[in-house]
């Protein structure tokens, strides 16, 4: 037979009879053997299509699309066709007078295909445009039943859900791991209706009204005439705009601290940033502020290692989601809400709940769990999911309202209106990944890319000519009605109140809240912004914002600029520290970290399968290091090797074990590297490189099997806190698992502020 044809049919038996994957196991249970990471598939001619992710399917009694009708809108049949289904025979020459004469207009299906194609992309996100998505079951816990009447969060209902992550200012193409906001969009599809918590990572916004974000997003943008720097804060406009708005300190300075490069979506908390208004059965209400807390612990990266992956491996965030996601090592978050009395003033221990500018520190305010989300199944198709998801902070359910945040106000017109450019008119609610999983009976009607049949002839209410249908709930059937707030008597007016005035004590509380290294990390990234800012003006205006901060911090940042350190322009308020802000002092679950395993398979090869093994056997993720591709004999069964000295880098490993003395690869930079090859005469440079970085970043290495000897011609100190040196491999790896409770090796960083 025609080889091709051959490979085509073997495909297709190799879909047929692939195994369950983890992902049809129960969703909330990480499946702590990670078999898809373990193992890189090897190519052998054609690929076969590559299975659906299938995951629980969305459960919907009431017509949410299911993935086969979506498919079966363009994808029956095994042949190729027209976009009418007419059958193709040839679909790789243009229709022509002759082998090499003119191409023909009256070829429709060269004209059909390349016209689709010229139209393929939809304007991205004017915000938010980069992101990653999966989807997941949210389970209520019941315990916030006494002060919301929300179905979906009581006792044990689930919830089918749609979670996006993303960064704020760059391009769709930019990379992941840039100093940025994040944001953590929810959209629960609930029996009531949709339910959209569309937050952020940080739980303060950078301006107290909407009608400024024009404004700060066209300062954080690219400059307009040469459109650089892109996905960066690290330029004039942003700082320009932050430091004339004293309003921002509080959120920029979250920016700058470690969580504006998170280690992971997985590792992030997410916050509902406006206090909402939730009211219960008896009409009751009460005010709150949403967040999200993710098992594995809150985690970043140090920005060395950020702007390696924003070169070697661009998609580093979206990446980490999608893999854990299909190893099974499903990612969660607790959702929590700080509730406060609903009094006339709307404020807590005198913070202004109305300002979004201001927390509510956690040991004042606790936060109490009230269900818990997960993520099991990666989305099939990017552009049908991810990028046409639509997100709005008006999507609310009976017992869930809004506040009179200008912000939040803001916000509700915007979201609506961007949509309908971004998706191209009114109609994209039908869109599958939109769609309400609660029957929908709305008198809207036709507008561009219009797909429901509607019936009848009265799409107007009251009518008599269908029935009168629909129908309309009354409150007692669960009806979403806005709460009765009373409104004091006012005049209009273009003003902020009073309260929104303080704009550096919650930046005070913040930077007191953190530990020396979090504290030197930030102010590097001040000096870093700063120093790459040409306006003098703008430098000075920063330190001025730093001194209205904290004197330790404006100084170390003014030595780095070669500038004066300037007086605060007020006094310094105590601010009592929340040490719920730091991101160090307490342990976390290990689940799906990646430790790299260096080797060459001729040291110890029985110690390092079982090491591999226990790594997997905790729910970590094993990557072997060799000098080169394909596999290492290692005396038994053959050990794939999954990274190569040339492949690694540190940013991708969470630990690294060093078996033996491993040789270098063939193809080691050549003995040009003079430095190299003086300081360590048989070290591969790029292994030194890996393990020089690792150190630096904080993480712990171990090693066996005569593994000092490869720690020292690195120059790595083998009495160093977070390296671990032993006899086997296994007692090593018992210590390494430890220190990454931790996340990092803290005590390696300079602890001078
Ligand atoms: Fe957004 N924001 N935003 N924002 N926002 C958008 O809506 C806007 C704000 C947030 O994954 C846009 O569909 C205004 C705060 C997320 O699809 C747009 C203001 C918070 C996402 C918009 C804010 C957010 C967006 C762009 C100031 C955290 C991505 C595309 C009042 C609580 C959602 C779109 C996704 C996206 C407007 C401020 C979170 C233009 C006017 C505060 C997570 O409508």
């Amino acid at each position: 037979g025609h080889p091709l044809k051959e490979a085509v049919k073997k495909a297709k038996d190799a879909v047929t009879d692939e195994p369950a994957g983890p992902q049809d196991g129960i969703p909330g249970k990480p499946n702590s053997q990670s078999p898809s990471l373990a193992e890189p598939t090897e190519p052998q001619g054609p690929l076969p299509p590559k299975a659906d992710q299938s995951g629980p399917r969305p459960t919907s009694p009431t017509g949410a699309p299911s993935r086969d009708d979506q498919a079966a809108v363009a994808q029956q049949g095994e042949w190729l066709t027209t976009a009418q289904g007419d059958r193709l025979y040839e679909t790789d020459h243009s229709l022509k007078a002759g082998p090499r004469g003119p191409v023909l207009l009256q070829d429709h299906h060269l004209r059909e295909k390349i016209t689709h194609f010229d139209h393929e992309r939809i304007p991205e996100r004017v915000v938010h445009a980069r992101g990653a998505a999966a989807h997941g079951v949210f389970r209520g816990y019941g315990t916030a039943a006494n002060v919301t009447k929300a179905a979906f969060l009581a006792e044990g209902v689930e919830t089918s859900v749609f979670v996006r992550f993303s960064t704020v200012l760059g391009s769709r193409g930019s990379a992941d791991t840039v100093r940025d906001t994040r944001g953590f969009a929810t959209k629960f599809y609930t029996t009531e209706g949709t339910f959209d918590l569309v937050g952020n990572n940080i739980p303060v916004f950078f301006i107290q009204d909407a009608i400024k974000f024009p404004d700060i997003i066209h300062a954080g943008k690219p400059h307009p005439d040469r459109e650089i720097p892109q996905a960066q804060s690290a330029h004039d406009t942003f700082w320009d705009f932050v430091t004339l708005h004293s309003e921002a300190t509080h959120h920029t300075l979250w920016n700058m601290s470690d969580r504006g490069i998170p280690r992971s979506y997985r590792m992030m908390e997410g916050f509902g940033v406006h206090t909402f208004r939730l009211e219960n059965a008896a009409g009751e209400t009460t005010l709150v502020k949403f967040h999200w807390k993710p098992r594995l612990g809150v985690h970043s990266l140090v920005w060395e290692e950020a702007q390696i992956a924003g070169g070697v491996d661009p998609d580093f965030h979206r990446r980490d989601l999608a893999d854990a996601i299909e190893a099974g090592a499903y990612p969660e978050w607790e959702l929590g809400i700080q509730a406060f009395p609903d009094t006339p003033e709307q404020t807590f221990e005198g913070i202004d709940l109305l300002d979004p500018t201001k927390i509510v520190p956690e040991e004042l305010a606790p936060v109490q769990p009230i269900g818990v989300l997960t993520l099991n199944r990666n989305p099939s198709n990017y552009f049908a999911e991810t990028e046409q998801v639509a997100f709005h902070v008006g999507h609310l359910v009976p017992g869930i309202d809004v506040t009179d945040d200008p912000l939040l106000q803001g916000r509700l017109f915007s979201y609506l209106d961007t949509q309908i450019s971004r998706l191209g008119g009114p109609n994209f609610s039908q869109l599958p990944i939109n769609r309400p999983h609660a029957p929908v009976n709305d008198m809207l009607r036709d507008g561009m890319h219009q797909s429901a049949v509607h019936r009848g002839v009265a799409p107007y209410h009251p009518n008599s000519l269908d029935g009168g249908c629909p129908f309309m709930a009354g409150a007692d059937s669960g009806a979403d009605i806005e709460v009765p707030v009373a409104l004091p008597a006012a005049r209009k007016v273009r003003e902020a109140p009073a309260s929104f005035d303080d704009h550096f004590s919650q930046a005070r509380l913040f930077w007191l809240s953190m530990s020396p290294p979090e504290r030197e990390h930030i102010a590097n990234a001040y000096s870093f912004e700063l120093g790459k800012c040409y306006e003098q003006a703008v430098k000075e205006r920063g330190l001025q914002a730093l001194a209205n901060i904290d004197s330790e911090l404006c100084a170390q940042v003014a030595t780095a600029l070669g500038l004066p350190a300037p007086e605060p322009t007020q006094p310094l308020r105590d601010a009592t520290p929340s040490p719920a802000l730091s991101q160090i002092g307490a342990t976390w679950p290990v689940d799906g970290r990646i430790i790299g395993i260096v080797t060459d398979g001729t040291h110890d090869a029985e110690g390092m399968r079982a090491v591999r093994q226990a790594v997997l056997d905790a729910g970590m993720v094993a990557l072997v290091i060799g000098p080169a591709g394909g596999k290492l004999d290692a005396g038994g069964e053959p050990v794939t090797v999954q990274r190569t000295f040339a492949t690694a880098r540190s940013i991708e490993f969470d630990a690294l074990l060093v078996v033996g003395t491993p040789a270098a690869g063939a193809d080691a930079l050549p003995a040009r590297d003079a430095k190299a090859k003086t300081a360590a005469a048989d070290l591969d440079p790029r292994l030194r490189l890996l393990l020089d970085e690792a150190f630096r970043h904080g993480k712990a290495i171990g090693g066996w099997a005569g593994a000092e000897r490869v720690l020292d011609a690195a120059g790595l100190p083998t009495d160093a806190p977070g390296v671990v040196v032993g006899d086997s491999g296994t007692t090593v790896l018992e210590q390494v698992q430890n220190l990454l409770t931790q996340h990092r090796v803290w005590e390696r960083f300079d602890t001078s502020l």
